[in-house]
């Protein structure tokens, strides 16, 4: 049994768009309105991707969900009169973003030596908290062999979850135990508080985890405040390094000390506002990064170009890799459609450490997948869709005839 951590990549839908749903979410509010470019989008996560299979020699992929989703549409009860984001959030590709859409224990942290998996509630949201019902369902086939996978319920709506997006794991090695870490924020700012802390003391539960070697932190107010609607906007963890923006935490050394109670070997790579403001850090997400060991052992940082766009950031990305730290090297990718809705490298995977045998192997990629996933995408892809054509059944059309196109060049036909 080799345990390696593997990045599923959301790939991005054809109905890719920009609708600005999501309060508190600046790039997705900023776009609102834009014309998207959906066949550019999945094309630019392919290449992501493609990257990534280069240099860890591991990568796995979720696929779009079925957009648009007439259930919800129904349930809207749609009379001319509502708002045009409730017309809107049918269409949402937001399942892209596969940080949300579990929390993830490994096997060498959880009591019954499985590896646990949370679909997450996404409750806040409404065009987010249709995606569960379906993520659970791919999860169930991704990660369908019982011996080693266990797909839980959701976390009771009344508490809002946001998976992986707000959970870390400090590890000497991915396949040794870990601490994890949660981060869940407090309602009562400016936007809302998306991960609940009782989603997150429930999910360590259900996963039989250690309560030992768990640590429960809170967001800091004014990163939210600030547009941090998730915490993997102002931080990254991988193995014993945690690469922190200063103002991430509501208690920064206090979180610090926390997690170095359970895990005395962490390693803080810390950001200060005097160099990277936290408006700049999320402006160019430079911590919605993926921050991975590469097989000569060093860390890079996956960080999206705007990074290298901006002077204090990429000042500071300069001096990190000429520097002693363990984050050697800083490789900027192109995730632009992603991040005008608001997410990043990071944002499009969720990571899950298990034997790549043990999952089903269509959902792995390889040079010959992602071949083929180009060339379907190139093929049946809309190529740009303004909120105008949302409801169209010409769109609507080309969008689920894409999503079928995949599904049956992936030969993945029980997703349908
Ligand atoms: O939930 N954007 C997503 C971005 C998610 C980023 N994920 C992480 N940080 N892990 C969100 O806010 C925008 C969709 C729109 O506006 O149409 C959106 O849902």
């Amino acid at each position: 049994m080799s345990l390696q951590e593997i990045n599923f990549d959301g790939l991005v839908g054809p109905s890719h768009n920009y609708a600005g749903l999501s309060l508190g979410n600046i790039a997705s509010a900023s776009h609102k309105g834009d014309t998207s470019y959906p066949k550019a989008a999945a094309l630019q996560g392919v290449a992501k991707m493609r990257g990534n299979l280069e240099r860890l020699g591991v990568q796995g992929f979720l696929l779009p969900l079925p957009r648009p989703n007439h259930r919800l549409a129904e349930r809207l009860a749609y009379d001319g009169t509502e708002a045009p984001a409730l017309r809107a959030a049918p269409w949402s590709a937001s399942s892209m973003w596969t940080a949300n859409a579990a929390t993830v224990s490994p096997a060498p942290d959880t009591k019954d030596g499985k590896c646990h998996l949370t679909p997450a509630n996404l409750v806040t949201m409404l065009h987010r908290a249709q995606e569960w019902p379906d993520t659970k369902r791919m999860l169930e086939v991704v990660f369908g062999d019982r011996d080693h996978f266990a797909v839980h319920d959701i976390v009771p709506p009344t508490f809002g979850d946001e998976g992986a997006a707000n959970h870390m794991r400090f590890c000497e090695g991915h396949g040794s135990a870990g601490v994890e870490v949660f981060v869940y924020g407090r309602p009562g700012g400016k936007f809302p508080a998306r991960q609940h802390e009782q989603s997150s003391r429930l999910v360590a539960r259900q996963h039989g985890l250690d309560p030992e070697k768990c640590v429960f932190i809170e967001q800091n107010p004014v990163a939210i405040d600030a547009g941090a609607f998730h915490n993997d906007v102002v931080s990254v963890a991988n193995e014993r390094v945690l690469f922190t923006h200063a103002e991430a935490f509501a208690d920064q050394q206090g979180a610090y000390n926390a997690i170095l109670a359970a895990f005395p070997d962490l390693e803080v790579v810390e950001v200060p506002s005097d160099a990277v403001s936290l408006e700049e850090a999320i402006r160019t997400y430079l911590f919605n990064a993926q921050l991975v060991t590469l097989p000569d052992g060093t860390m890079a940082l996956i960080v999206p170009e705007e990074c290298r766009e901006s002077a204090s950031v990429w000042a500071y990305c300069e001096r990190m890799m000429a520097g002693n730290g363990p984050i050697k090297h800083v490789i900027p990718v192109d995730v632009r459609q992603s991040m005008a809705n608001g997410g990043g490298p990071a944002c499009l995977r969720l990571r899950v450490v298990c034997d790549p045998a043990t999952v089903d192997p269509r959902f792995m990629l390889d040079e010959a997948k992602a071949d083929l996933l180009e060339k379907t995408i190139a093929e049946h892809y809309p190529e740009q869709i303004d909120p105008d054509d949302l409801w169209t059944e010409s769109l609507e059309k080309h969008v689920v005839a894409a999503r079928q196109a995949l599904l049956t060049a992936l030969g993945i036909g029980e997703l349908a």
